[in-house]
């Protein structure tokens, strides 16, 4: 680490959780700008900044701050951090599964040493970090079903490989430092408003999509292929809540977070109820089936109940009457 600034370790010294200032890094993928607005309307429009290196939509800018950073740019990030005050930064940036074995070398780039300066730089500045982590951690030689917080993680992919060493990082920084490191692993992630880029769970919005436009989905991976999902907004609920738990509920500082698992044939089946016409063929691709084959078909997310409460509002029927719903609205 570059420099070490520690919390005191006593409960009572907290660093203070009622305001945070936070910063978002790769902020314009499928998880930042809701975060942010659901950020906002608790903490102040002010007080959560949005990053990322693309210059965003206008609504973007209207919305909140938004700011440029490079996360392998370390003196740009302090500078942020200084500048703005921040507590908390929750880091987005990373090139998902399927993109990252098109890219290996800069999924390595991003995921690894972008990493390491936010992890310094939390250090440095006694922040609040949290960086998710992903069903991707695991590998075939993990339990898959249900998939424990603690296991043998043997991941096949170089995103997978990455989150497993994000993982082992903050945890080691936080029991040598006493780095206030946070870390969920996401199921697959089924959003309305924001496509997912290069992730092998990315059928589960396409689908919606299609569904509403011609009726017709094409699916890369096998009808039964059955994966953990979860409703964007269950995801940015469990972020918050994970974040404002006090430090002394947590038993450990990498949890799964479930919501419901599905395979293609399900989901098709569910969206059926209420577009009776959708037809789905399946043309399996290589990569992204034998990634989803080695991934948990569910979490069990025990311990994030018994310890910080968490307990998600979508199963499968109120995910598809939502996405449904949004995307229309969103259409008109
Ligand atoms: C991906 O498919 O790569 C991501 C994930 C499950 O982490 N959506």
């Amino acid at each position: 680490p570059r420099q070490i600034n520690r919390w005191p370790s006593n409960e009572s010294s907290e660093p203070p959780t009622d305001s945070p200032r936070v910063l978002i890094t790769g902020g314009l993928g499928q998880l930042g700008v809701g975060l942010a607005e659901m950020l906002r309307k608790q903490y102040g429009k002010e007080n959560i900044i949005l990053s990322d290196i693309r210059r965003p939509p206008a609504e973007v800018y209207n919305m909140g701050p938004f700011v440029y950073a490079d996360v392998l740019d370390y003196k740009n990030l302090r500078e942020l951090v200084v500048n703005n005050r921040i507590t908390w930064l929750v880091h987005y940036s990373a090139l998902l599964s399927a993109i990252g074995e098109a890219n290996v070398a800069l999924a390595r780039t991003i995921n690894i040493t972008g990493l390491h300066n936010v992890l310094d730089l939390a250090l440095e500045n006694c922040l609040r970090l949290f960086v998710p982590s992903t069903i991707g951690a695991f590998g075939p030689s993990s339990p898959r079903d249900p998939a424990p917080d603690l296991c043998i993680q043997r991941p096949r992919t170089i995103y997978g490989v990455s989150k497993v060493h994000a993982e082992l990082m903050g945890e080691y920084l936080h029991h040598k430092y006493g780095l206030d490191f946070r870390c969920l692993r996401y199921p697959g992630v089924v959003s309305a408003h924001t496509k997912p880029g290069g992730g092998t769970t990315d059928y589960a919005v396409q689908i919606f999509h299609d569904a509403l436009s011609t009726g017709q989905h094409e699916c890369y991976l096998r009808s039964n292929t059955r994966l953990p999902m979860m409703h964007i907004s269950d995801c940015h609920r469990a972020t918050i809540e994970f974040m404002q738990a006090p430090e002394s509920q947590l038993s450990l500082r990498t949890y799964n977070i479930a919501a419901m698992s599905f395979t293609p044939e399900e989901v098709a089946e569910e969206i059926r109820k209420h577009l009776p016409h959708l037809r789905v063929t399946y043309n399996p691709d290589t990569i992204r089936q034998t990634i989803a084959d080695s991934w948990p078909v569910r979490f069990d997310d025990s311990n994030a109940r018994q310890d910080w409460g968490w307990k998600p509002a979508y199963g499968l029927s109120e995910l598809v009457t939502d996405m449904l719903a949004s995307i229309r609205e969103k259409r008109t």
